[in-house]
């Protein structure tokens, strides 16, 4: 990457254009290994994301951006907001056809294979329309003491669009599960990085009862839109509530499994965590480890940006919302002195399960000076966030701890 800043603009303009061409526009294209990203191809700069606003870039090969916290104000998050993690190269973009796009189903769990292009899945079954909120595993890794390599997600890999496409489960029950079904599966059409086209960059699932619940479902739109080429266009899996890993991007295959799905990044110390908590910075064997199923209470401060400032004596309206994994969250507190006390905020109910719920409270400052205002969320089993960083693990997931923003109060 130390290559880059300097490039100017307009090269990197056609590296873009480039990239529309694919491999066509470039000397020697031909020569091209399979899956190798040429240099520049990935867009470096935030703007440069094509249909995405100000994400912050955490790694551009492959790409993966997060989106700033007070981004995420909306109640219903735009595809133009919606964080990027890529584990592959993703499919190039001109070479997607979402008219030929088909989805085939199989495993040894499935009774009847078929396949279905996305104009066959709209006519079959049934479409449905449902925010849910996902995050990657590993979204406030960045806080980890000591820390985990990985991708140094600070609190911007969640968000919560309304998906639009058909239950997994009528596409499945449409092809019949067999009695014996443990998993389901997901492969998909992005390719490994080494290049090697045998091996998958990530194929995971989830337990054959969550992929049967009315929330899962094989989506092709955001808000109505197409889903964005790094967001999975034509077609993912979205599976609400837990870790975004298991909402497969470019679906091309769902299998349903008569055992724990063993593919790339199910295993080792992938989206897995110790069973038992251990000290930090412990090493843990691989059949210490278990699969991240539900996603921990969570919440973000989106209103207002961190580091504003605010005239003493004024009301001052703080919002965002929480989450809960499988849950919902039943209790937001607010704090404006380092958790010493907590003041009950104003929280909705999710429009629909497995949403997020937008919670908002309107704040008085006693005196001038700075203050951080934190928020603390209760899931409905009583669970809080805790205002550390919770239980150390080898590949840094699951930290909820709490969010808090920086107020500077003034005369
Ligand atoms: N095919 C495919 N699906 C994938 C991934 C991927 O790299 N390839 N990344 C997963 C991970 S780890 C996350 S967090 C989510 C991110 O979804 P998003 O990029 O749409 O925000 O996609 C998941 N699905
Ligand atoms: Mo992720």
């Amino acid at each position: 990457m130390s290559d880059r800043p300097d490039r100017d603009v307009s090269r990197r303009r056609f590296l873009q254009s480039a990239t529309a061409l694919g491999a066509a526009g470039i000397v020697f294209g031909e020569h091209l290994p399979p899956g190798y990203v040429p240099l520049g191809i990935e867009p470096q700069d935030p703007e440069r994301i094509p249909g995405k606003d100000d994400l912050t870039v955490l790694g551009d090969r492959p790409l993966n951006a997060e989106t700033p916290a007070h981004l995420l104000d909306d109640e219903v998050t735009p595809a133009s907001r919606l964080f990027v993690r890529n584990n592959g190269n993703p499919p190039p973009a001109d070479g997607i056809d979402p008219a030929s796009w088909t989805l085939s189903l199989g495993g040894e769990s499935l009774l009847r294979p078929a396949s279905f292009t996305v104009a066959a899945l709209r006519e079959q079954f049934e479409t449905v329309s449902l925010q849910l909120t996902i995050e990657c595993g590993g979204n406030g890794r960045s806080e980890f003491n000591p820390p985990v390599t990985g991708n140094q997600w600070t609190v911007g890999a969640v968000g919560c669009p309304r998906w639009t496409g058909v239950r997994l489960r009528d596409v499945l029950e449409h092809c019949g599960i067999a009695d014996d079904a443990v998993y389901v599966a997901y492969h998909a059409a992005d390719t490994h990085l080494s290049g090697d086209p045998a091996k998958e960059p990530i194929s995971r699932g989830v337990p054959i009862a969550k992929a049967l619940e009315a929330e899962s479902l094989i989506a092709w739109a955001i808000n109505d839109e197409p889903l964005p080429w790094h967001n999975g266009h034509p077609l993912r899996l979205v599976i609400g509530g837990w870790p975004a890993s298991t909402s497969g991007k470019w679906l091309t295959r769902v299998d349903v499994r008569d055992r724990v799905h063993d593919g790339a990044k199910m295993t080792g110390s992938s989206y897995r965590v110790p069973k038992v908590p251990v000290q930090p910075g412990s090493e843990v064997p691989d059949e210490d480890m278990a699969i991240i199923e539900s996603m921990p209470v969570k919440s973000l401060v989106t209103f207002p940006r961190s580091g504003v400032t605010q005239p003493l004596g004024e009301e001052f309206e703080v919002r965002g919302h929480a989450w809960a994994g499988d849950l919902e969250v039943a209790e937001l507190h607010v704090s404006i002195d380092f958790g010493a006390n907590w003041q009950p905020a104003e929280l909705r109910r999710p429009v629909n399960r497995l949403a997020w719920q937008r919670w908002r409270h309107r704040l008085r400052f006693p005196q001038v000076g700075y203050y951080e205002v934190w928020a603390r969320a209760v899931d409905s089993q009583g669970r809080s966030q805790p205002m550390v960083v919770p239980g150390w693990n080898p590949k840094g997931y699951l930290n909820n701890a709490c969010h808090r923003i920086a107020v500077q109060v003034t005369d």
